[in-house]
């Protein structure tokens, strides 16, 4: 599998001989398709948030969100440049709307979070339904979904928008379409998805055609207290703190079925075990400090900073205070195609 096949001349012949007839001989490129280990080009990096705001208010001076559709910094990794990748399957950007914009309705095949970074008050629609948004509020735009996004704050409204955008471009499933309304008609109230699913009980025949949570905003302020809650009887992971995924409730999967995401705790001098995956993970931490080692690089991180863990390398993290830190990563795919792995070392 990882060998190198001899260069003869016949053989070089060969290979421009059938080049020409769009073949290739295997033998030449196999080392590169089925490598031993993971091989990404994606690389480790980090964001911090005080620069990306600096960017992002800049930008809010020279496009409007219903100019730009969706005035957002995209996060490039530095190992995939011109793609619009963060990992090599997944998608982020810090997203801006400013007091008094809207984000016009639109919908598409891809599936979209938001992590809330700041801001508080401004709102997005979801399918029919408005909910308002703060920090720390995880929120899903599900498959085809309508969504827009309004600010009637007086603040700018910064949120990390994760989509699932490289891998419905490799599936070649891309649909999207517009509306003539800047705003969907709201027709349920708001806080309605979460009373009808959020209670621990389902409508008895429930049946639904979407694999996605019907709960599209996970408030924070129930998360920190499920974390603050198991923070007290020391339920720590060595790999992992305490790691919770978010789920939904109709089916006790992921809130998505392209995109996992997770809220972990790490209390003030936890250094975690090593730990690594093949799911490449993008992690914001929204309270505390610390640093994480992903390779043979340190990362120091703070609230809203934003860095990304490729798959495959070993990574640890270790906190200077109680931290929380959001991620997301394409488990909930490697899963389903029997691919995930995970390596937790000796812990
Ligand atoms: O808010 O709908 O960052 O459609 C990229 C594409 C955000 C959105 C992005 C999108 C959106």
């Amino acid at each position: 599998m990882d060998h190198a096949v001899q260069k003869t001349p016949e053989r070089e012949a060969f290979y421009r001989k059938i080049d020409g007839e769009n073949l290739t001989a295997l033998w030449t490129v196999m080392g590169d398709l089925i490598t031993p280990e993971p091989k990404s080009a994606c690389r480790p990096h980090l964001w911090r948030f005080d620069a990306i705001r600096d960017y992002m208010m800049e930008a809010g001076k020279l496009i409007t969100a219903k100019e730009a559709e969706r005035r957002v910094l995209v996060l490039e990794n530095p190992g995939l440049r011109g793609q619009s990748k963060i990992t090599t399957s997944l998608y982020a950007g810090v997203q801006l709307v400013m007091p008094g914009e809207v984000a016009p309705a639109h919908r598409h095949s891809q599936s979209a979070l938001r992590f809330i970074l700041e801001g508080k008050g401004a709102h997005t629609s979801v399918d029919g339904e408005r909910t308002i948004m703060e920090p720390g509020d995880f929120v899903i735009t599900p498959s085809m979904k309508w969504h827009d996004h309004g600010n009637q704050t007086s603040e700018p409204m910064f949120w990390l928008d994760g989509l699932d955008i490289p891998l419905v471009q490799f599936f070649d499933a891309s649909f999207a379409e517009g509306s003539t309304e800047d705003e969907q008609e709201v027709t349920r109230p708001a806080g309605d998805s979460f009373a009808r699913y959020g209670r621990n009980l389902l409508p008895v025949d429930l049946k639904r055609a979407s694999q996605a949570s019907p709960i599209f905003n996970y408030p924070y302020n129930y998360t920190r207290e499920a974390l603050e809650q198991a923070k007290a009887r020391d339920e720590w992971d060595a790999c992992h703190g305490l790691k919770l995924k978010f789920s939904n409730p109709a089916t006790g999967d992921f809130a998505m079925p392209t995109i996992g995401t997770f809220i972990q705790l790490l209390p003030k001098g936890f250094k975690t075990a090593r730990y690594r995956s093949t799911d490449a993970t993008v992690f914001a931490p929204i309270e505390g400090g610390g640093r994480s080692r992903i390779g043979e690089q340190t990362f120091e991180w703070g609230p809203r900073d934003l860095f990304v863990v490729p798959s495959w390398q070993w990574v640890t993290h270790e906190a200077d205070e109680d931290s929380v830190l959001f991620s997301f990563s394409d488990r909930p795919v490697q899963q389903k195609l029997d691919l995930f792995r995970e390596d937790r070392g000796n812990a």
